[in-house]
């Protein structure tokens, strides 16, 4: 079996999860699925974990589903809907539901899962080389892993059907001009980019991080009427916060706030 397919690395208030399988593309595997959504449910009721990143080692940043995985008939694993259903959406329902910040810094091709997963996620940047390829059609498969909910809200759906039918690669300034991610940098940058992010996130207010967050997940099927309500009772929570407090005073006092470390 292969090891350490996932690499966790604690940082001082944050945690990186580095896909590990540079030689077939990070490509993604039963037990990496596994070790990604045990990571990922462990650091939301971790309170020094603050914000995370995703990343990956190697030329790719994810290739999708181990195509090769998928090639005995008789394995449990052929339906493709149970393998959805047992570790891709509650990975995905895990990177929108936890209440951090979830940063994806995306250093190559992103295909088929692999682009959805990162489209997951709260901010994506993304290396000037970066790719995002909508595999699944070349393999006659629909766009899964949220991908058929996350294109037309990101995109638009003018945009959205030609992504997924044309499979087309997507570069990362295209994917920026398009609203997919949230900016593209120099390749030798990303990393440097990312820790700084990251370091931003965690010294930020994690208890309106995470309010932030149940309000963007919710807007898109709200009412304006509906969201006006919710922003309203998050806000109410939000002015009894110790974080209000401090955010307050330290802008009276012309200092930078210091958040609860917890
Ligand atoms: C791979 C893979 C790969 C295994 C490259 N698997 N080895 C599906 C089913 C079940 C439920 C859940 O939902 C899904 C969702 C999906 O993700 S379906 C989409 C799966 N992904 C794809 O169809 C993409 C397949 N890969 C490619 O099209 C190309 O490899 C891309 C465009 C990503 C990169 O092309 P190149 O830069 O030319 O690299 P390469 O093709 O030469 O790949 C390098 C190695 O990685 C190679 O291995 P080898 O031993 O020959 O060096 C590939 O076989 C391996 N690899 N993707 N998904």
């Amino acid at each position: 079996m292969e090891k350490d397919t996932l690499i966790r690395t604690r940082h001082d208030g944050w945690l990186r999860l580095t896909l590990n399988r540079p030689n077939k593309l990070n490509s993604l595997t039963a037990p990496m699925l596994e070790d990604w959504l045990a990571a990922v449910t462990e650091a939301a009721g971790d309170k020094t974990v603050r914000a995370i990143l995703i990343d990956a080692n190697g030329r790719a940043f994810c290739a999708g589903q181990d195509l090769s995985e998928r090639k005995t008939t008789d394995s449990q694993d052929t339906d493709l809907g149970d393998s959805l259903q047992k570790r891709y959406n509650p990975l995905i329902q895990a990177l929108r539901q936890t209440p951090k910040p979830i940063v994806c810094a995306v250093n190559g091709v992103a295909a088929g899962a692999g682009a959805n997963l990162a489209l997951a996620c709260d901010i994506v940047l993304a290396a000037q080389s970066a790719v995002f390829i909508q595999a699944f059609s070349r393999i006659g498969l629909i766009p899964d892993c949220g991908g058929s909910w996350f294109l037309p809200r990101l995109a638009g759906s003018g945009r959205a059907a030609a992504i997924a039918m044309l499979a087309e690669k997507i570069t990362a300034e295209t994917a920026a001009q398009w609203g997919m991610i949230w900016r593209v940098v120099a390749d030798e940058q990303l990393a440097a980019e990312s820790e700084q992010l990251l370091e931003s996130l965690a010294a930020s207010s994690a208890s309106a991080n995470a309010a932030t967050k149940k309000l963007l997940n919710v807007a898109a099927d709200n009412t304006l009427t509906q969201q006006l309500a919710l922003e309203a009772e998050q806000q109410h929570l939000a002015g009894f916060t110790p974080d209000y407090r401090e955010g307050v005073a330290a802008f009276t006092e012309k200092r930078l706030p210091r958040f609860n470390q917890a």
